[in-house]
């Protein structure tokens, strides 16, 4: 023992008195789940308004948390969405303003980046991606080295549910991952191979906390809903029947999620979270809709409401409150702080643009910690769709509207609505009050100029709003 310097000893000792602790600390917290749809319009949920389809796992989750009425995603499109998701910045501050590339190779979400899985992997959380990724599709930016342990899906934008190749456009390429390699699973279907991987990674990881980043690509197309589902809503007009079809095969395959955490006994021990990353798409791919606003104006691609106010909930039974609503404007961004705040976790980034909602979460009175929200999509040119929301006004510049618009030149080069009296955006009130526009255009081009010096990947070969 002499012979052992006593700087060793001393860390030996350290190690015995810290390391229970932290191990102990870990142990007691809360598993996270965050349950991403893909394509899910705003009004395409019972629980949001949603008359003639049934989500009842969707539902649910509400029934047995909080639900916000103003949740904005980060943008109208599935990249950069999923970017502002996973880090808590707006996607031009993580250098995501596009969709990535869906061919291997394609730039993605900047390796330097901290995502979610990152900080709950530091904390000693066991990580698990299941599903669509479309944040890169090169060793350094899929999710293995974004903070996953364990990763299943599609690095691309979208996928046939049965064959697992791109549904996008030629030449044809299988997408089938796991932990980085391609696998070969054809025939069944993706979302149910997503459960049985989840469902075992929940099992293995019972004991010990977890984080689950569960990125369903439905009802994104190709609209393949279950045959049951397509016989319930025969009667629905096309292509409402098939998009309600998949958008219930979904809304299953969550409450299939659900039932295992339940199952297991943590339903307690782990939150949940659930939005949709987009509005609802009008490509031909998508049959030209399906899906449904509800009173909101603009579709995927849109920054009207349409195209980012989303469904949005979380859940803690026990912890936060049941069956809440919330009016606040809350933010894809703040899930990362809310989590981290309800976990006891480090956040990592200190840079992040999301503030905890946990305040918003407990009272419905208590202030939004948002006065000023940005959303820029498309690079940061003078075609950037851009919008900047204060209080009740919202700018939007280069408004990108489906091809069926009504808009004017001049609607779509700027378009000031007042939400308070127009939640459907049906006025341009630009031209009425000029010095809102103004105050609006300065609180954008300050929030631009402080983005001047950050380093990007976004990829200009990516920023043409597909699923390439
Ligand atoms: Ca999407």
């Amino acid at each position: 023992m002499k012979h052992i310097p006593f700087f060793l000893l001393s860390l030996a000792g350290l190690l015995v008195s810290v390391v229970p602790t932290a191990i102990r600390a870990a142990e007691a917290r809360p598993n996270v789940i965050v349950v991403l749809t893909d394509d899910q319009g705003a009004g395409d949920a019972g629980c949001y308004g949603a008359k003639d389809l049934d989500t009842p796992a969707i539902d649910a989750l509400a029934a047995r948390g909080v639900r916000f009425t103003q949740f904005y995603a980060a943008a109208p499109v599935c990249s950069p969405s999923r970017a502002g998701l996973l880090t808590g910045k707006y996607p031009l501050r993580a250098g995501l303003t596009g969709n990535a590339s869906s061919q291997p190779g394609g730039k993605g979400l900047p390796a330097s980046q901290v995502t979610m899985a990152e900080m709950f992997k530091a904390a000693g959380y066991t990580t698990g991606h299941f599903g669509k990724w479309h944040l890169g599709y090169r060793p350094e930016t899929m999710p293995n080295a974004q903070g996953f342990d364990h990763s299943f899906g599609h690095m691309g934008g979208c996928i046939d549910n049965f064959s697992h190749f791109f549904y996008w456009q030629g030449p044809n390429r299988h997408d089938l991952h796991l932990n980085g390699r391609e696998i070969q699973r054809p025939g069944r279907h993706f979302a149910d191979l997503m459960l049985e991987e989840a469902a075992a990674f929940i099992t293995q990881n019972r004991g010990k906390p977890f984080f689950i980043y569960f990125a369903l690509n439905m009802p994104h197309y190709p609209y393949q809903g279950d045959p049951k589902w397509l016989v319930r809503y025969k009667d629905l007009p096309y292509p409402r029947n098939l998009y309600a079809a998949f958008l219930s095969s979904c809304d299953e395959r969550i409450g299939v999620l659900l039932k295992k955490v339940d199952d297991l006994g943590l339903r307690e021990k782990t939150i949940v979270v659930f939005q949709s990353d987009n509005g609802h798409s009008t490509e031909e791919r998508a049959h030209f809709g399906g899906g449904s606003a509800g009173p909101y104006r603009g579709q995927k691609f849109s920054l009207f409401e349409g195209g980012i106010r989303l469904p949005g909930i979380i859940s803690w039974p026990g912890k936060i409150p049941a069956g809440a609503v919330r009016g606040q404007l809350a933010h894809a961004c703040d899930w990362l702080p809310t989590v981290a705040e309800l976990t006891g976790v480090k956040i990592l980034d200190p840079g992040i643009d999301g503030k905890s909602l946990v305040p918003v979460l407990h009272s419905a009175t208590a202030a939004s910690p948002h006065q000023v929200v940005h959303w820029l999509v498309g690079g940061n040119g003078a075609r950037a769709q851009w919008a900047v929301r204060e209080g009740d006004w919202k700018l939007i510049n280069n408004v990108n509207e489906a091809p069926t618009t009504t808009l004017t030149a001049e609607d779509k080069k700027l378009f000031l609505a007042n939400l308070a009296t127009d939640i459907s955006e049906s006025r341009n009130l630009a031209a009425q009050n000029p010095a809102v526009v103004q105050r609006l255009l300065k609180l954008h081009e300050e929030w631009m100029a402080a983005q001047k010096s950050l380093p990007t990947d976004d990829d200009p070969q990516d920023r043409k709003g597909n699923e390439r």
